[in-house]
Formats: C-alpha cells, sequence, structure tokens
C-alpha cells in the first residue's frame, strides 16, 4: 500500500498531481498551503531547496527517511511508474509514443515557459504595444495554434488514450489564467478538449479535495477568469 503525501500550494500547477492520483485510484494524504500572500508560505519551503509546489512524500519504501521530490514532470513519471503499474504513460513500443513525449514536456517546456515571459513582459513594459510585450504575445498563441491543431484532430494529446500528458497540460489553459489573462475565443479544439478533461470524474474529485474555492466553469471559458485576488490589479 503506498504511503503519498502530496503538499499542494492552493491555485496553483500542483494541482496536476492531485489529479493524477485520483486518475490512478492510488490513495494519498493531502496537505493545504496557502499562498503567502503570493508565494509559498515557510512550512512549504522548508520541505525542498526550490521552496515550490508540488512536493510529494513517499514513505512507502522508506518510512524513517521518506523520499522528498519536486517538479511536476518528474512526480507524475515517477508516481505512474513506482505506484501505478505505467498506467496513463505510453510505453516505448507503443506507436504514439513520441507523440506522448512530446506532449507530456510541452507543457512545461513551451506553454509555461511562454506564458511567464507574457507576464514578465507585461509588468517591464509602459504599453501593450511594446515590441518586447507584442512578441512574447505572439510566442505565447503560437504555442496555443500548435496545441490547438493538437487537440483539434486528436481527442487527446497522445492520440487516442487519455494520458499525462493530458494532466500536464489542463492547468496551462485554467488556472494559470487566474494569474496571466489570455482569451481562447479563438481556439475552439482547445475549449472542446478542456471540456473533455475537466468532466474526467478524477477531474472533478481532485479540484474539489484541493482547490474546492475554483470555479472549474469559469476556468473553461474562452474569456479568461478573475484574477487572482492577491497579486493586486494587473498593472498592464
Ligand atoms: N516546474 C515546477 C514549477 C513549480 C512552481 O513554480 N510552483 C509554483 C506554483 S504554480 C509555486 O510553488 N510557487 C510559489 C513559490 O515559488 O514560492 C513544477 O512543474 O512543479
Amino acid at each position: 500500500m503506498p504511503s503519498l503525501t502530496l503538499h499542494h500550494l492552493q491555485i496553483s500547477q500542483s494541482e496536476r498531481i492531485p489529479w493524477l492520483l485520483e486518475e490512478l485510484s492510488i490513495p494519498y494524504t493531502l496537505q493545504l498551503y496557502q499562498r503567502d500572500p503570493i508565494f509559498s508560505p515557510p512550512s512549504l519551503k522548508a520541505l525542498h531547496p526550490m521552496g515550490a509546489s508540488p512536493v510529494l512524500e513517499d514513505a512507502t519504501f522508506n518510512p524513517s527517511n521518506p523520499l522528498i521530490l519536486a517538479e511536476s514532470g518528474a512526480i507524475a513519471e515517477y508516481v505512474i511508474h513506482k505506484h501505478g503499474d505505467g498506467l496513463l504513460a505510453l510505453p516505448p513500443n507503443h506507436p504514439n509514443y513520441a507523440d506522448y513525449l512530446y506532449w507530456f514536456h510541452f507543457s512545461n517546456s513551451a506553454l509555461q515557459p511562454a506564458i511567464l515571459r507574457r507576464m514578465t513582459a507585461r509588468r517591464a513594459v509602459q504599453s501593450l504595444e511594446d515590441p518586447t510585450f507584442v512578441m512574447t504575445s505572439e510566442r505565447l498563441f503560437q504555442a496555443i495554434r500548435h496545441f490547438d491543431q493538437r487537440v483539434s484532430e486528436n481527442t487527446w494529446l497522445a492520440g487516442e488514450e487519455f494520458t499525462a500528458a493530458d494532466v500536464m497540460s489542463v492547468w496551462c489553459f485554467t488556472t494559470v489564467r487566474k494569474f496571466e489573462a489570455f482569451d481562447l475565443a479563438e481556439y475552439p479544439g482547445v475549449l472542446a478538449w478542456l471540456r473533455r478533461c475537466t468532466d474526467r470524474p478524477a477531474y472533478r474529485a481532485a479540484i474539489g479535495k484541493c482547490d474546492p474555492e475554483l470555479d472549474i466553469e469559469e476556468g473553461i471559458r474562452a474569456e479568461p477568469p478573475r484574477r487572482l485576488a492577491s497579486l493586486g490589479p494587473a498593472r498592464n
């Protein structure tokens, strides 16, 4: 029986891991933390040198010295292969293996950095006409167009099977828009895929446990959800 504790900073990309655990029906204890007022509180920072969430604590194999693991992508792979019998990953001999790898990594390696660059540029410029903001914005929508095409042509990111690639990616279109607003009206493929993902009972169960105040329907609409109050108004 796994002995897992998931340290979850509320309203964050950490939501990926409870969702994954619910999909895999792996029991876990949830430890919730609130932003203080934007970043991690001291109790969460103390868990891992990066001080960010998610952090997985696994006492299954060595209860007196549990494993502490950060990085949502690493945690997802660890959980799938150590406790999930490889479910929700595609194996190397699967015809869509490369698609699975590509889209699993796309969220944290391409999409998330594009969103963060735009958020940083928004703060740095005097006006949204500034070429720095225009360029970072265009790069973000280039990534979203690419994503939209993929989920318009396939039910799930890796093809016809729902996988951890989908779990890794949803936050980049829902909760993240409470930090950096962008509209999805021109991306019907993304909107339909978000509906498919967020209608899954495991997603609903995870959000109900880790972020019960989050309005799921608001997060999957074309127009961005309400900005996180503790951020204050966007400068631009
Ligand atoms: N690449 C990391 C990013 C982790 C991360 O930055 N988490 C944010 C939540 S969205 C966080 O903990 N922020 C609070 C802080 O850094 O103090 C991952 O995928 O887990």
